[in-house]
């Protein structure tokens, strides 16, 4: 059921020893967002705990929270988090049915939790957490605002892609003025890349493949080049947005090798191009454009299967 923000705000209220949880491979959003619920359940005097599957990206560590305590969970709620299947592999089995609350931007968002507080026009789950940190007048610290920061800044692109609207920037404002140091953020998220991931780019662009008049890119991303330069996983979502990039390209992707015959897809696109409706087709989802997918068979074959469906896509556009 779908629930507005002072609904959400109640629930959070009343319920106590909650367990949050995100999206596998947490982003920035993922991250932040979880650890700034933390901290707001935390200030009003609740026992909080969470998990993270896989690893957060180093550059986001230092706004980090630590669990205080372990206990049974009454109250489960999931933060940033489209599907039960994006918990992973091992969590879905366990709560992908037992979420109580959602709270979530994502427009794909397919309503699996008990209580869904959505907004879709959101640039960021962390605007969403801003919002009940207002609604239940917890004032916010600079930890707290760094980590709503990571949330926004990381979903927006550094402010810059078409999702930062009017009530990002305004937030974003609200932040700075509780004195984060946002040029620092800022160089430490987007400036810094290890030298592990510019070997990688190198690579990665010199697989860079053009289809459909150039207004596709698609980069292939093997195991072996992960082996070649040691690149960390969770370094890897910069490299989703470089096939875009290219001047007159409408649909960019990237698949990457995984283990077992499993390809992970990730989709970017430039207006008029709805990415997660090609998503959806391979049982994937996301936003209209960022989304992403899970491909099976070899990097060729995954490659081809995903052509197929972005051509299809860029004739319904009259665009091929
Ligand atoms: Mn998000």
């Amino acid at each position: 059921m779908k629930i507005d923000l002072q609904t959400a705000a109640a629930r959070l209220r009343e319920m106590d020893d909650i367990l949050l949880l995100t999206h596998r491979n947490p982003d920035g959003d993922a991250a932040g967002s979880l650890w700034a619920l933390y901290r707001l359940l935390t200030k009003l005097g609740k026992r909080v705990k969470f998990q993270l599957v896989g690893k957060v990206p180093e550059n986001l560590l230092f706004a980090a929270e630590c669990e205080a305590e372990d206990f049974e969970e009454k109250f489960i709620v999931a933060v940033d988090l489209a599907e039960a299947t994006l918990l992973g592999e091992a969590l879905q089995p366990v709560y992908g049915e037992k979420i109580d609350l959602n709270i979530d931007h994502h427009g794909s968002n397919t309503f699996f939790a008990k209580e869904t507080f959505l907004d879709a026009k959101a640039a960021a789950a962390a605007q969403l957490v801003y919002s009940l940190y207002e609604e239940m007048n917890v004032p916010i610290d600079v930890r707290s605002a760094e980590q709503l920061y990571i949330g926004l800044s990381t979903d927006t692109g550094c402010f810059r892609y078409g999702n930062t609207n009017s009530e990002a920037l305004h937030t974003a404002a609200e932040l700075v003025g509780i004195g984060i140091d946002n040029g620092d953020i800022n160089r430490r998220i987007f400036e810094t890349k290890s030298k592990a991931y510019i070997q990688f780019e190198a690579l990665a662009m010199s697989n860079l493949r053009m289809h459909f008049d150039g207004k596709c890119a698609v980069m292939a991303l093997t195991k072996d080049m992960f082996t070649r330069t040691g690149l960390d996983e969770s370094e890897t979502h910069m490299i989703a947005g470089l096939p875009r990039q290219v001047e007159g390209v409408l649909v960019g992707a990237t698949i990457k090798e995984k283990d077992n015959g499993l390809c992970r897809v990730s989709l970017r696109s430039n207006e008029p191009v709805d990415v997660s409706a090609i998503a959806k087709t391979f049982g994937g989802g996301g936003h209209k454009l960022a989304a992403g997918c899970d491909l099976y068979g070899t990097v060729s074959k995954a490659t081809a299967d995903l052509l197929k469906e972005i051509e299809a896509a860029l004739h319904s556009y009259n665009l091929l």
